[in-house]
Order: structure tokens, then sequence, then C-alpha cells
């Protein structure tokens, strides 16, 4: 039997693009090769060349079986976030297993390789480190796992729960957290900073509002929302929600690049 094409092949999508934010839906992701990634295909999501004044890249590496990365170019930091899979990390002469939901920060100029024997799906920000302030010391090798990291009740709602990812530290001029949400909690108020965020969609869904207006998201959409952007968040379905969550801090507004 003949079906009717899908809204896709129609040319429709989620996915919108525009000066203030971007919502990115798997559908249109296009894969890439890397240098620093051998045998895997990169889904470059933000960056720099989408000209919008982004300063970091975020981008999902599909590892195939057997695949290796490197360290990225000199002077970038690297944040890594396990999807699914398994990926050994060797770092400062040691080599870790990270699966699911384990996480590893690696500062700029720390050599590195990743494999993963089997396959695995990482979820990738990368931001040139030039924003050292004066006084500080330099970010040190940082490893988690999402699910070991106390929560905090998001301004005292207990059906919004915010992990930090990273130390509480001024040395580092980003900060990764995860934001978890009971069906019906939202925001409680539309927020709009400087900075930027990078978004990825690990759990569950809701309605996104960006700029002026309101999109249904779910898991596996991708978000760039840059500084000054309206964003507020409710979710949506019968489970709780969860997103991963790039945000620059620290620097001073006048200091970024
Ligand atoms: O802290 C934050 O900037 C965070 N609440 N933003 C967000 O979830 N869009
Ligand atoms: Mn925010």
């Amino acid at each position: 039997m003949n079906r009717p094409p899908s809204l896709q092949q129609l040319g429709q999508t989620r996915s919108v693009v525009n000066q203030e934010y971007a919502l990115l839906t798997p559908e249109t992701f296009i894969r890439t090769t890397v240098a620093e990634w051998k045998n895997t295909s990169c889904a470059v999501h933000i960056a720099p060349v989408m000209g919008l004044g982004t300063r970091f890249t975020q981008f999902t590496a599909e590892m195939g079986a057997g695949a290796e990365a490197s360290a990225p170019p000199t002077g970038i930091q690297r944040f890594v976030f396990v999807l699914d899979g398994e990926v050994e990390l060797t770092v400062n002469g040691e080599t870790r297993r990270l699966g699911e939901y384990d996480y590893a920060y690696l500062p700029a100029g720390t050599a590195h390789t990743l494999r993963a024997e089997n396959g695995a799906r990482v979820s990738v920000f990368e931001k040139k480190f030039h924003e050292q302030a004066a006084g500080l010391p330099a970010p040190q090798v940082f490893f988690g796992n999402e699910r070991q990291v106390a929560g905090t009740a998001f301004e005292g709602d207990p059906g919004l729960i915010a992990r930090k990812l990273l130390p509480d530290e001024p040395q580092f001029d980003f900060i990764v957290t995860t934001m978890s949400y009971a069906p019906g909690a939202t925001l409680p108020y539309v927020e709009i900073h400087y900075m930027e965020h990078g978004l990825l969609m690990l759990e569950g869904e809701g309605i996104y509002r960006l700029g002026e207006r309101y999109f249904p998201v779910t898991r596996g959409d991708v978000i760039w929302m840059g500084a000054h952007c309206p964003q507020w968040y409710g979710a949506l379905g019968k489970t709780w929600s969860k997103y991963l969550l790039y945000k620059d801090m620290n620097r001073h507004p006048l200091e970024l690049r």
C-alpha cells in the first residue's frame, strides 16, 4: 500500500535557526568526520561558524567499534558525557572506563585518548580557554557520574532538581549542569542572561520557550540559546524530563571572547 509522504519528506521540520536561538531536531542532523575522531560520525550542532557570537561547540560523537579520539587542537578544553555504550579514557597515565552518564572534563593542553571498543555515543562540549582570571589556578581534570551528583531544588522547588557536574569554582569558565523536572514542573520565571547555553534533551518531553515562541521538545533535541535569549521550560508527559546544559560562567561580561 502506498503510504502518504511524511511531513519530513514534504520539507517540514521542528528545527529553527535564527539570531537568538536554534532548535535542532534529530532528523536534521548531518554527520561529518572530524580529524581528531577516528571511525566516528560527528553531528556538530553548535559552533562559532554559525556567525551568531557563539563561543563554544557542541556535538554528538557516534563512535564506531574500535573508534579512537585524541585531544582537540591547542588551547581548547573538552567536556565529554557518555550517552550510551562505554568509552575508555586515558589521561595522565591512567585509563578509566566511562559508562552511561559518566562524564569527564579535560583542561586545554591535556593529552588524552578516548577509545570505544564496542562503539559509544558521546555528547561533547568544547571551548577555547583564554579567559583565565588573574590569580586563579588552572582547572584540573575532573570525572563524575551524573546519577551520583547530589541535586538541589532549583529556587526551592522539589519538582525541579539542578545537578552541577563540575566544581563550583571560578577557575572554570563554563559549567555543565542537568536540570530534571517532575511532570508539570516549570522554570519559575522567564530567564534572560548574558551567558549562552547549549542544551541536549536527555529524557522526557516538554515545552521550551525561546525568544517569543514556544516549542514542543523531546529526547534527542538540541537547543542553542544566545546571550539574552528569553528562556523558560515546562515539563509535559508522565515521567520526569531532564536536559544537559552548558553555560559560560564566572567571567566578566567585557572579557568574553
Ligand atoms: O541556570 C540556568 O541558566 C538555567 N536554569 N537555564 C535554563 O534551564 N534554560
Ligand atoms: Mn539559563
